[in-house]
């Protein structure tokens, strides 16, 4: 479904007012607003397209109704995200739940809703049906060596039908380790997945990036072999220049330091992308900073700072992907507040004063380094945002006109309340 151009009109030109107040209000305080909007307006966040259902529990699944029966239908909510806020212009697709039978149709739809194709994800932490081999313990780190041939066969297929939609990167996240002392060697384990992880790398064309995400438990309990940042950035050290460490928020042990670890990736040249979302325990997948904004606030501050020093264009020199969903909210609302979540963090970084920093942190001066994170952080960006989206042809309160349309209601009545999209 799409929203008709003159309803975005009408909803922008209601509220057409009220932004202007709050906007020259806000750009008064700022400098070379113009700039910090155009960037605004060139950043764009992948919606996964496993993301477009309600998500799951470990102990059951509600769905909201209307989800997405096929692909064409997922990729027709990213493109209704994006008509909203123009600032979802790319989905990433998890195979095989998103196999396409015939990518040539599936790249016109895409381009029909002006969608790209973000990183494509392969899936062996699942056992799909027909499949010969079980991944029950592990799949590139297996000790049978049929079963790790199985695991680099599914990514050389998954890299071919990206190459097929017209994706550039892959995203590697594997599910191997162990849940108890003594079930894995360590190194043997490490020395395997490097191994299939080199034979995959060899499959990638040459315009294509490697994304090696970690996770520190789950569904592994004892031991992960991609466990953190460290162990990412060796393989992707040891695979080659297109291979890069993929940080998911919620991969972490508690109470890491995220931004520290984004910014000495980034230092080495070897931070690849994002997938944000947002948690208080683990991997909660929670809509991104709905729990804790001013880490996300961080972040991005050392992705301005560290991007600028190496010069690397914000827009596109990371894959910026989303990889959040909920079992109690409608997902494209969850998605429309984690887009406007990330929009936010990244103007409030864009408006930190760099020199000042810099100048407290020679000096020593710790309140003053303080005072001007927080300076950025307690603006309120909103109606920045908000001009950004309305440049771009998007609406000026995304969440407002989509509860408006009523667009659920809408996809219940054209899909059907019992559609279950594939996914987790
Ligand atoms: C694993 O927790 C993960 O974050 C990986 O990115 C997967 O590809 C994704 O979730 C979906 O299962
Ligand atoms: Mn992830
Ligand atoms: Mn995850």
């Amino acid at each position: 479904m799409r929203i008709a151009q003159h309803k975005i009109d009408d909803h922008n030109q209601a509220l057409m007012a009220a932004h202007q107040r709050a906007f020259q209000y806000l750009s008064g305080e700022i400098d070379h607003v113009q700039d910090i909007i155009q960037q605004l307006v060139a950043f764009q966040v992948g919606i996964p397209s496993w993301a477009l259902g309600t998500g799951g529990t470990r102990f059951g699944r509600f769905p909201g109704g209307g989800e997405p029966r096929s692909l064409e239908e997922k990729i027709e909510d990213v493109g209704l995200l994006h008509q909203l806020n123009q600032s979802s212009g790319a989905i990433s697709l998890h195979i095989p739940w998103d196999t396409a039978n015939n990518p040539a149709h599936i790249k016109a739809v895409a381009a029909q809703n002006g969608i790209r194709f973000d990183a494509v994800n392969s899936n062996t932490f699942q056992d799909q049906p027909g499949q010969t081999h079980s991944y029950k313990f592990g799949s590139l780190q297996h000790v049978d060596k049929a079963v790790r041939q199985q695991a680099i066969d599914h990514n050389i297929e998954v890299i071919r039908q990206g190459i097929a939609v017209g994706s550039d990167a892959l995203t590697v996240w594997l599910s191997d380790g162990s849940c108890f002392p003594g079930q894995l060697n360590f190194r043997q384990a490490f020395q395997r997945t490097l191994e299939g992880l080199r034979e995959i790398y060899a499959a990638l064309p040459d315009n294509w990036k490697m994304f090696v995400e970690y996770k520190a438990a789950e569904p592994n309990f004892y031991s992960t072999t991609v466990g953190d940042w460290g162990q990412s950035y060796l393989f992707s050290s040891k695979l080659g220049p297109k291979a890069y460490t993929l940080v998911d928020l919620g991969h972490h042990l508690p109470n890491a330091n995220i931004e520290q670890i984004v910014a000495l990736l980034l230092m080495e040249g070897k931070l690849g992308g994002f997938h944000f979302n947002d948690s208080k325990y683990g991997d909660d997948d929670l809509t991104v900073g709905s729990i804790k904004p001013y880490q996300l606030f961080l972040i991005f501050n050392e992705l301005v700072e560290g991007m600028d020093a190496r010069d690397m264009n914000h827009a596109t020199d990371l894959g910026w992907m989303i990889d959040a969903s909920h079992n109690v909210k409608d997902p494209l609302e969850d998605l429309l507040q984690s887009v406007e979540a990330i929009m936010i963090s990244y103007a409030q970084a864009l408006l930190v004063n760099r020199k000042k920093l810099l100048a407290a942190q020679e000096q020593n001066d710790v309140v003053t380094a303080q005072e001007v994170l927080q300076q950025a952080f307690r603006t309120d960006v909103r109606a920045l945002v908000a001009a950004a989206r309305l440049q771009a042809g998007g609406a000026l309160n995304p969440l407002a006109l989509y509860r408006a349309e009523k667009v659920r209601e809408e996809l219940i009545r054209e899909r059907g309340a019992k559609t279950m999209a594939t996914g987790l």
